[in-house]
């Protein structure tokens, strides 16, 4: 190599570990954010929102990094980072919470307690019911800021169209880890089989499960419907992405800063659900107009029968989750049946 060759090498590495140096002195913080979702998704777009409000008013004070596609792990692992202080932000689902003793979080998993008006959904999660459950994971090191919209969750599989309950017999289908989904599943008729989301593609692929059940916008961006030949319509579950912060990290921020990260969770939320509802609308579209796959939409008459065969989980875990939280968190959703 000539001499001028390798001075001009040497000056450009120089250069180049200088720039990057003052580029990482400037942000005194760096926000690692967490999900297991494509970055096609409403979720991501909501959190690159994010990002560029919070390094904007923050005067680039705050650096923060995206992690999508699981890349620092599923929910399980995102949840126990931000327990060791390794990932400050992460979105879970809310039903891929279970296991870290979030009590009162619980009352989320049960089927068609949501009710299917996202506006009367909205207003039960930002209200006090909401935000006391949030609040609720202050002692397990975690501080829940809004929920995002995973969305209502329909029934997926390669084998037979599922209209009713008892039409899921036998099919081995994929739910959250979640004690509660599984038993809601099993008790469907389906053979419940927990799994993390990662591994959910592969699995319907080589044929391990024959079903699963995800909100339309991941049904499609995951590529679940190439491998699957039927969506049912059932919104049985609603998801949400929680918006979690380690408590470790958030306890160590001044003021300010939290109040720029709080505002502009706050700002996202909102423009999160506006383009989580038209995705989960066009999503739903592009796989009505899929040949070789058929969405199936219920009647009335259907979603009661699906109803009536979820009360026995009401009954299973009224005790654990306590009569009085479920009643109330009914009430707020305008969802109200005896169990
Ligand atoms: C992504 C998951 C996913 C969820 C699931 O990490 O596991 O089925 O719906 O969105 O949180």
């Amino acid at each position: 190599m000539k001499k001028s060759k390798k001075t001009l090498i040497v000056f450009l590495s120089i250069f180049l570990i200088f720039s990057l140096t003052i580029g990482t002195s400037a942000a005194k913080y760096i926000m690692k954010v967490a999900h297991g979702s494509p970055d096609v998704i409403p979720m991501h777009r909501a959190l690159q929102f994010m990002e560029k409000k919070i390094e904007e008013e923050s005067n680039g004070k705050i650096d923060v990094q995206l992690y999508p596609n699981g890349q620092l792990g599923y929910d399980r692992e995102q949840m126990e980072g931000m327990q060791m202080g390794t990932i400050e932000m992460a979105l879970p689902s809310t039903a891929n919470m279970a296991g870290f003793g979030l009590k009162k979080l619980l009352v989320m998993d049960l089927p068609f307690i949501f009710n299917h008006d996202r506006q009367v959904v909205y207003k039960a999660l930002d209200g006090p019911i909401g935000q006391e459950i949030l609040a609720s994971f202050a002692e397990k090191g975690i501080v829940g800021l809004g929920y995002f919209e995973n969305g209502y969750r329909h029934i997926t599989n390669s084998k037979r169209p599922v209209r009713v309950p008892g039409d899921l017999k036998g099919l081995k289908i994929r739910n959250m880890p979640n004690d509660l989904q599984l038993d809601t599943f099993n008790n469907y008729g389906a053979m419940a089989t927990p799994m993390s989301f990662g591994d959910v593609f592969t699995s319907l692929q080589n044929g391990t499960i024959d079903g699963q059940e995800n909100p339309a916008a991941l049904n499609y961006t995951m590529h679940f419907n190439e491998v699957q030949k039927y969506m049912t319509r059932t919104g049985h579950f609603y998801s949400s992405y929680v918006v979690c912060i380690s408590k470790m990290w958030w306890d160590g921020l001044p003021e300010d800063i939290r109040n720029i990260i709080s505002n502009a969770v706050n700002d996202a939320v909102f423009y999160q659900r506006v383009e989580s509802f038209r995705d989960d609308l066009y999503y739903t579209q592009f796989m009505r107009g899929q040949e070789g796959f058929e969405v199936i939409d219920l009647s009335p008459e259907e979603l009661v029968i699906w109803r009536e065969a979820s009360k026995p989980i009401y009954k299973k875990y009224k005790d654990e989750i306590g009569e009085k939280l479920i009643k109330e968190f009914q009430k707020a959703n305008k969802t109200e049946f005896d169990f």
